[in-house]
């Protein structure tokens, strides 16, 4: 009886079904729905953030500021579109209300908008203006609007919610399509909330009722998206940081209940019973406002390309953030960043050297044509090399015909029938050995390897597990052109400066005094000792080609060398001051808030500022609101500065906090919270900024 099932299945798989037509696999799991296909397709798109914060120099707004101080007086939203569009990019999403509650368009429901700011004497609407720059450049439009609102009196109470759910409407009726809604999961507590001046937690699961917004949303808008991280799981998943990368092994799985860990944000889950696939936001300077301190911090080319190839070069996508300037521009540095990478990616994949080369498979579904291995260099979609449903395990052969030259692979499932992938390698031939380039684990949607140049006759990818039979519709070998990357500098406590390039074939050059550093410039053998206060400029040049990395640039202030940490026995404390951001030291587990780090400068100082890096690399032990507080005797204590590191659980660098000047000998750094309630308290690095 088996028997003769198994040779109807295999008459079936040899010459198809009743019409003579081989049969197609039949989808396996979960699969994706043609909304999130329509989004994974467009790959790339920006985020803008606009508000308030702009122009008070915040990440996070109270809610209490003036809306008067709004005014973008250069604001151009085609300049936005003509930027992204250029490079490459599908979509802008637009913070059309964050956090501070101020809103980008003029609401019926409030008044704390743009109807009330100095900007077009209160006439203007940025959601407009965008969408209709949006229509004319052909990008998508998509909306953030923060659930958390420091601004509106009712935040918190059921009432809010009518609020909220008004705003989605007239955001979702009045603009045209939109393609993705943006709920960010960030609730800091405290806010101006109408005057109150309080803290205002909610469940960020239940308050906001999110079946019956999902409903709305749907139901106003049925070709869109959904992005929450804080409440029901939604269409698309964040990735479990803002630092511009998704898992190497990143499935587009989830639960659609129980608990989601960072673990499962990063990689997904291989047998998720929902389709939730990540998108990968990060900002193209380290904040997500504009900063003018940050003008020289925008990302350079090395660390851009980086964040591609780990965000759509592994089933990602890719939501790079301008911080739009006091201008109402995306800043010159920004588009000049962003514009390199499209020139640079636009130079990697223009040729396909896979293109119409002689290509063979293990196996064949049904032996059929029209699933056959060239299917999946054919450039076409809907078309795809499939397996017999038995197999999970298959190889697919291209040859060059002749040594040619690579350092990229690319590869795509068919994901409208599943992801089915767990492991695959690749293999070149070079001469007559076959040479393994890599091993990996998942593809979906899109996976782009990256690997040293090689040159070979031929290259065989294996898929060495899956869950399914695989069906790969794409498949495309390049060669990029070389790329590097900018030196990383550092200064100790006692003043030297290191300064290394992760090409060790490269020469690094440097200057001190702030000019621009090149070849003429001094070149860097040992560190450097160095005091007071200097800016180092650096590159590295290819001492073959000479070709020049991106410059990288550092300023620092008075050396640390006569510090000392007063309060603090540990030895291993000195890696607060040590200059080393990768190190860092964690109070001891057993303190209660407030924790106190007092400092010891060694002579008086005129301060105008202080600097917090969180310890990196770990979620514990980030500080997220303090006081900061100088001493000239160690007696009297005068409070410097107080308030929030906003945005530092998801985005952990550098704080910077200015205040008018003030003599100091003494310094202390007071913990009230941390990011996670609880009593531990870790420090990567302090420093001061002088007058
Ligand atoms: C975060 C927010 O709190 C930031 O301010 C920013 O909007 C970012 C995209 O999401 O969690």
């Amino acid at each position: 009886m088996l028997r003769g099932l198994s040779i109807v299945l295999l008459v079936t798989q040899l010459f198809g079904n009743c019409l003579g037509q081989p049969i197609p696999p039949k989808p396996f799991g979960p699969v994706p729905n043609k909304n999130q296909i329509r989004w994974q397709q467009m790959e790339y798109y920006a985020f803008i953030h606009l508000s308030t914060n702009t122009f008070t120099d915040q990440e996070w707004g109270y809610g209490e500021d003036d809306p008067k101080i709004f005014n973008p007086e250069k604001l151009d939203c085609r300049q936005w579109a003509r930027v992204c569009k250029a490079a490459g990019m599908k979509g802008i999403i637009l913070t059309a209300k964050h956090h501070s509650g101020f809103c980008l368009w003029p609401s019926k429901y409030t008044e704390y908008s743009v109807k009330n700011s100095s900007w077009k004497a209160g006439k203007g609407d940025i959601v407009r203006e965008l969408a209709d720059a949006c229509k004319e450049y052909g990008l998508k439009l998509g909306i953030y609007l923060s659930p958390w609102d420091r601004n509106y009196s009712d935040y918190g109470k059921p009432e809010y919610i009518t609020y909220f759910r008004n705003q989605l409407t007239e955001l979702l009726t009045n603009y045209g399509e939109v393609f993705e809604i943006w709920f960010d999961g960030a609730n800091g507590g405290s806010g101006y909330y109408g005057g109150a001046n309080e803290t205002r937690r909610i469940d960020a699961k239940t308050y906001y009722d999110w079946p019956n917004t999902y409903k709305l949303i749907r139901k106003l808008q049925p070709n869109i998206v959904i992005w929450n991280d804080g409440g029901d799981r939604a269409d698309l998943r964040w990735v479990g940081t803002e630092d511009g990368h998704v898992g190497e092994k990143n499935w587009s799985l989830l639960n659609a209940t129980g608990e989601v860990t960072r673990d499962m944000l990063r990689h997904g889950l291989e047998n998720g019973d929902s389709w939730v696939p990540g998108e990968v936001n990060t900002s193209i300077r380290p904040g997500w406002f504009y900063h003018e301190y940050e003008d020289s911090k925008v990302k350079t080319l090395p660390r851009l390309l980086e964040t591609y190839y780990s965000s759509f070069g592994r089933n990602g996508t890719l939501l790079l953030n301008f911080p739009v300037d006091k201008r109402g521009l995306i800043h010159e540095n920004d588009e000049k960043a962003v514009l390199e990478l499209a020139e640079t990616v636009r130079k990697t994949f223009a040729i396909d050297l896979a293109t119409n080369k002689k290509v063979s498979a293990s196996n064949v579904r049904g032996n059929a044509k029209v699933f056959g291995p060239d299917k999946a260099l054919d450039g076409k979609k809907d078309t795809y090399w499939a397996t017999d449903d038995k197999l999970r395990s298959a190889s697919l052969t291209i040859d060059f015909g002749k040594p040619t030259t690579f350092n990229r692979f690319l590869v795509q499932e068919y994901i409208p029938l599943g992801q089915r992938v767990k492991s695959f390698q690749l293999e070149a031939k070079v001469g007559s050995e076959w040479k393994q380039l890599a091993t990996q684990s998942t593809i979906g949607y899109k996976r782009i390897l990256v690997f040293p140049t090689v040159q070979a006759t031929q290259l065989r990818f294996t898929i060495t597990d899956a869950k399914s039979s695989p069906i790969i519709s794409n498949i495309g070998v390049y060669n990029a052109p070389q790329v590097l990357t900018a030196p990383a500098i550092t200064r100790n406590k006692d003043g030297a400066v290191t300064i290394e390039a992760a090409d060790k074939e490269s020469d690094i050059y440097y200057t001190l005094d702030g000019s621009a550093p090149g070849k003429h410039s001094t070149r860097y053998t040992a560190p450097v000792q160095t005091d007071g206060k200097i800016e180092v400029r650096t590159i590295a040049v290819d001492s073959k080609s000479g070709a020049g990395s991106p410059e990288a640039r550092e300023k620092f202030d008075i050396t640390r060398k006569t510090w000392k940490l007063l309060n603090l026995a540990d030895e291993k404390a000195n890696a607060v001051i040590d200059g080393n951001p990768n190190t860092a030291w964690y109070q001891p587990r057993d303190q209660k808030m407030p924790v106190d780090i007092v400092i010891d400068l060694g002579e008086q100082q005129t301060l105008t500022g202080f600097k917090y890096l969180p310890g990196q690399g770990r979620i514990d032990g980030i500080i997220s609101h303090f006081q900061f507080y100088v001493s000239t005797d160690r007696q009297t204590w005068k409070l410097a500065t107080e308030g929030e590191f906003s945005n530092i659980k998801n985005n952990p660098l550098i704080q910077i906090k200015q205040f008018d000047a003030v003599k100091a000998w003494y310094i202390k750094l007071r913990a009230l919270q941390n990011t996670q309630g609880n009593g531990e308290v870790g420090y990567g690095e302090i420093d001061v900024i002088t007058q």
